[in-house]
């Protein structure tokens, strides 16, 4: 029987590319995120090169709907948490609460709830494997990005209390912590549109990781033996490798 690995946030970008890797190294990819076109156009790619893949309409910030996902899993070696992104990009005395709110329910609580709910699932292998996206935006901070380094952070402190926690469980919780991406999140998500604004804001790094980058490195960790637990892993274009 295959693994199973469900990957979150799958629709683009850093899940896209993690679940063709892990369907590539012989995994069952569960596809979920809450754009149903992507996950079906993915599932039909990974499926017509031979991966065995399914997907999952899914809000990870709805509980009752995170709930409901978990009933229809018989079993899941593989959890990558990997939904989340930015909104808006002002200053801390104009960022609108509402704003850090949505970013911290889909930072924090969609991982908190999406790993509480598939744990019981962990019960048929000896290898469990947890990822989380977090972000290089989890241990500091940088100009208009307060709501995002806030709920990052919150992020970067629950996979390390949960790794503590599970110390003497077979389960590994592994963290990979991206500078930026070159993904639909690093362009345009968290400036609302604004082309400009995001060019202006991304001009120091003019080449940055790609999504495949991140999602190899992934791959690499999830595929340790079971007594490696890669506890963190950062990665940044080069340009960036000084800053935060
Ligand atoms: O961005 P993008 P990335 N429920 O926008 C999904 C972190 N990161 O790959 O629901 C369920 O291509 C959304 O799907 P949909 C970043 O914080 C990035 O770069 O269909 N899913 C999409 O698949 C994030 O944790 C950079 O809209 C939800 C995915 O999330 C991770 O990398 C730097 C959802 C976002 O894909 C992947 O982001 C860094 C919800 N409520 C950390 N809300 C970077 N790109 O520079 C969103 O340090 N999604």
């Amino acid at each position: 029987m295959s693994r199973v690995a469900v990957i979150s946030g799958a629709s683009s970008g850093i899940g896209a590319a993690t679940a063709r890797g892990l369907a590539r190294a012989g995994y069952e990819v569960v596809l979920l995120a809450r754009r149903e076109d992507r996950l079906k156009a993915l599932r039909d790619e990974i499926a017509e090169s031979g991966g065995q893949a399914r997907y999952h309409r899914l809000d990870v910030t709805d509980a009752e709907a995170v709930r409901e996902f978990a009933q229809t899993l018989d079993r899941c070696d593989v959890l990558v948490n990997n939904a989340g992104g930015a909104l808006g990009a002002d200053p801390v005395l104009n960022a609108d609460p509402a704003d850090w709110r949505k970013m911290y329910e889909v930072n924090v609580i969609g991982p908190l709830q999406l790993t509480q709910a598939l744990a019981p699932k962990f019960r048929h292998t000896d290898d469990a494997v947890i990822v989380v996206i977090t972000s290089t935006a989890g241990t500091g901070v940088y100009e208009g990005g307060g709501g995002y380094t806030a709920a990052k952070h919150g992020e970067h402190a629950l996979t390390g209390t949960l790794r503590l926690e599970l110390c003497g469980e077979p389960v590994r919780v592994i963290e990979i912590a991206p500078g930026m991406v070159a993904t639909e999140e690093f362009s345009l998500n968290r400036f609302g549109g604004d082309q400009a604004r995001a060019d202006a804001v991304y001009a120091g790094v003019p080449d940055p990781l790609s999504a495949d980058d991140v999602a190899e490195t992934v791959v690499w960790a999830v595929t340790r033996p079971r007594h490696v637990n890669v506890d963190l892993l950062v990665l940044r274009p080069r340009a960036q490798a000084a800053q935060h």
